[in-house]
């Protein structure tokens, strides 16, 4: 994996104070976070991670200049803090954006204080320093871009194509994965390495197949054929239910969400849909058994019992030599091991020993008579 940044590396300094002075270095940088066509998730996300806590990230972490959802002002107050906080920190805030943004017909399917949601981000987002496309929908349209698209909905990325941009898909996204980009800019004012779709590495280097806890149950060709099945019930693989883990990078599968074991979908026992992928989420059916690409196929038969003879090349006969020669060795051993005589220490293959008198049946008897 790809190192981790700030959030999760300051778990790795020695010492308290070590993790109090990279805090130290960090400046609030200014957010401002953006709403389109979303089911808040990406927000709600956020109410549960507890290093640091919602009320830590937004007083103490970043300075957060606006937010719909969580600012007290509305209406004129709202479009006021908004304008304000773009004039002051023009091309410094970072601007977050959460959900897709309506392009069909002008983009008048969505409207914030009169104006198209795509000239708000624009407007918004093009004097920002850095916007982060929180959750897919942000990332590449997400479920509202799904077939038949009615508001052609679209990602950032599309309007915006040449800002700097992290996407963090996942419907909702790992909060934590927003967390560590968030603390890198603090910290150090960079943003993590990414990936060919603008994903950070950290999170998005490896598919859930890979680290998946039901990955023993594939391979030995275990599967759930039905929900509720007793393999369902046993925890077995879901990849005939249409898992999409085998194609789908994301870290759900060790960072878990509301920080309780197992709470992410293939956890609870559903299937993973693949929503961190804009060619599987909202796209592939839900239950369609995706080809695998990454790893073998699943074995469908099993190494006979009794193997065909034929003939035996000579390194094969060499080999086999080798083996016979062990198995001797081994029988060598467990005769002596297994050798009826009491306190046999002899050499095997030469002289049995005497009786030595001594043995638990008395003198003048074997051990075999005495059992
Ligand atoms: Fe989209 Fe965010 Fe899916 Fe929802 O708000 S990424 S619909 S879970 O959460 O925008
Ligand atoms: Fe896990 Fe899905 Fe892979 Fe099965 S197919 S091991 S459930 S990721
Ligand atoms: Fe999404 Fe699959 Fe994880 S559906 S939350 S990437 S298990």
């Amino acid at each position: 994996m790809v190192a981790a940044p700030f959030a999760l590396a300051i778990t790795d300094k020695l010492t308290p104070e070590a993790v109090a002075a990279e805090l130290g270095k960090a400046i609030r940088p200014p957010v401002i976070w953006l709403h389109f066509q979303d089911c808040t998730g990406c927000t709600e996300t956020l109410l549960r991670p507890s290093h640091p806590d919602l009320g830590d990230l937004i007083l103490n972490v970043i300075s957060l200049e606006y937010h719909e959802t969580l600012m007290a002002g509305s209406g004129r107050q709202a479009e006021q803090a908004l304008t304000e906080a773009m004039q002051k920190y023009s091309g410094k805030y970072v601007c977050v954006v959460e959900g897709s943004i309506p392009t069909k017909d002008n983009g008048i399917y969505m409207k914030l204080a009169g104006r198209p949601a795509m000239e708000v981000l624009e407007d918004v987002g093009g004097k920002a320093a850095a916007i982060i496309a929180m959750g897919s929908c942000a990332s590449w349209g997400g479920i509202p871009s799904a077939d038949p698209a009615p508001t052609g909905a679209v990602g950032v990325a599309n309007l915006l194509p040449n800002k700097p941009i992290v996407d963090l898909p996942g419907c909702p996204p790992n909060p934590y994965t927003l967390l560590g980009v968030v603390l890198q800019f603090a910290a150090y004012g960079t943003l993590p390495e990414l990936d060919h779709e603008r994903r950070p590495k950290f999170a998005y280097d490896r598919d859930i197949h890979e680290h998946c806890p039901r990955r023993a149950h594939f391979d030995a060709g275990r599967f759930v054929k039905q929900f509720g099945d007793e393999g369902h019930r046993e925890g077995w693989c879901l990849y005939e239910m249409g898992c999409k883990g085998p194609d789908t990078h994301a870290g759900c599968s060790t960072r878990h969400f509301n920080e309780i074991p197992d709470v992410w979908p293939i956890g609870i026992g559903a299937p993973c849909i693949g929503c961190t992928e804009k060619n599987i989420a909202f796209r592939v059916p839900m239950f369609k058994v995706i080809q695998i690409h990454t790893t073998a196929e699943p074995p469908t038969t099993y190494a006979p019992i009794i193997a065909h003879q034929g003939k035996v090349s000579p390194i094969a006969a060499g080999v086999v030599g080798l083996a016979a020669g062990a198995l001797a060795g081994a029988g060598y051993v467990a005769s002596r091991k297994f050798s009826n005589v009491p306190d046999d220490e002899s050499i095997p293959g030469s002289t049995a020993p005497k009786d030595s008198g001594n043995t638990p049946g008395g003198p003048g008897k074997d051990s075999a008579s005495n059992r």
